[in-house]
């Protein structure tokens, strides 16, 4: 296997000097499954853990290898299980912020401390295509979200708008897009129906590795599996017979393609995007948040239950109810988008829901907002 043929380019091989004289050998990781690693190197593909050593500095999440980074491995006599020692510098990275739940300290109603940590979910990449479904789960303010994280990430974004098939006023989407996105490349693609998918030659070249990004379900395997020819990654197909068979990727894994370049496919929203939009959704309403925080029960449903914090809030009107509804009402989408509010904080009992409608009609005007 030609490295060079993999990405490994002047930057790397700059950066890789050091470990080169102690004997390590370079390597990319193609995917992950918690501390087992799959790699290519110069001998082909193979599985490998990192380091006792390592674990043990590597603190953060986003030290650790992830899929796209280029590691320093130490081969052992037989080659079945290499060991990974260290990560080379990232040229680019896609990164994500993460709340961390129970990482909050609150003191005098204010959040403290490190509540966020990054997670990288590829890295060395050149282009970002952020896919997007032209069906109703289109959401302008999530393309904008990855726009800025894509920014970030120091690689090029460009925006898919797949199943155009699904679609019949295909302009004034790519125009709404063209006004969050300036300067970026839009292109509309049905994979489905084979329209436009010339428009990825343009990106896959040999060296170049592209990452596909996105909620899940907009298609980001069916268009990944298209453009090698074959069924490589398990698509979110459901089978008409049974609704069963539902495959939404669950790790991100880099593919070869036959023209040298390489693409990575990353689970969407399910496992992302929650984290993301929790985020987000804690940062717009970080009033209600420290309230919620201060509720007896981690638990509290902020209807009957003892020590609600929220509830003397409401009495003592230190916040409004329409604020809280609309709290309550992005938690909502959250929860269409997750599917998993369950495990967040921010789960609301549909009866909590109802009663603060009716308690923000009832009391609209008599409280200061
Ligand atoms: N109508 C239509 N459906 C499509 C198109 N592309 C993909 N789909 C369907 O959308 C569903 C989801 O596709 P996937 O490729 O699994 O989506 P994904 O983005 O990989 O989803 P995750 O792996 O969960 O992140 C599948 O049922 C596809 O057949 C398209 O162009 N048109
Ligand atoms: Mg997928
Ligand atoms: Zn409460």
């Amino acid at each position: 296997m030609n490295l060079n043929k993999l990405g490994f380019d002047d930057f790397f091989i700059a950066h890789f000097n050091n470990y080169k004289n102690k004997g390590y050998s370079p390597a990319r990781v193609i995917s992950q499954q918690k501390n087992n690693y799959l790699i290519c190197y110069e001998n082909g593909i193979v599985n490998a853990k990192i380091s006792g050593k390592f674990l043990y500095t590597a603190s953060v999440k986003k030290n650790f290898p992830t899929v796209g980074d280029w590691v320093a491995i130490k081969l052992s006599g037989n080659d079945t299980q290499v060991i990974i020692h260290a990560v080379l510098p990232r040229k680019t990275a896609f990164v994500r912020k993460l709340a961390i739940s129970g990482g909050r300290k609150i003191e005098n109603g204010i959040i403290v401390g490190g509540s966020t940590e990054e997670q990288v979910i590829a890295s060395n990449i050149d282009i970002v295509f952020i896919v997007s479904g032209l069906d109703e789960n289109f959401n302008l303010q999530r393309i904008e979200r990855y726009i800025t994280l894509a920014y970030n990430s120091g690689a090029i974004p460009v925006i898919i708008l797949n199943k155009m098939d699904c679609c019949n006023c295909v302009d004034e989407y790519i125009s709404k897009v063209r006004d969050i996105a300036f300067g970026i490349e839009i292109h509309a693609v049905s994979v489905l129906k084979n329209i436009g998918m010339d428009v990825f030659n343009q990106y896959l070249l040999p060296g170049k590795t592209v990452v596909f990004l996105g909620s899940s379900g907009v298609g980001k395997s069916t268009i990944i599996n298209y453009l090698i020819g074959e069924e490589r990654q398990k698509t979110n197909e459901v089978s008409e017979v049974n609704n069963k068979g539902r495959h939404t990727t669950s790790s991100s894994q880099l593919i070869m393609h036959t023209t040298g370049g390489m693409l990575i496919d990353t689970p969407g929203l399910r496992e992302l995007q929650l984290w993301g939009e929790q985020n987000a959704l804690n940062q717009n309403f970080d009033d209600i948040i420290s309230i919620i925080a201060q509720c007896k029960y981690r638990d509290c449903k902020h209807d009957k239950e003892p020590g609600c914090a929220i509830k003397s809030a409401f009495e003592e009107g230190r916040i409004s109810y329409d604020r809280f509804y609309s709290y309550i009402k992005q938690a909502e989408e959250l929860e269409r988008l997750s599917g998993r509010i369950k495990e967040t904080e921010i789960y609301l009992s549909k009866k909590a829901k109802l009663k603060a409608r009716i308690l923000s009609d009832n009391r609209r005007g008599n409280l200061q907002y």
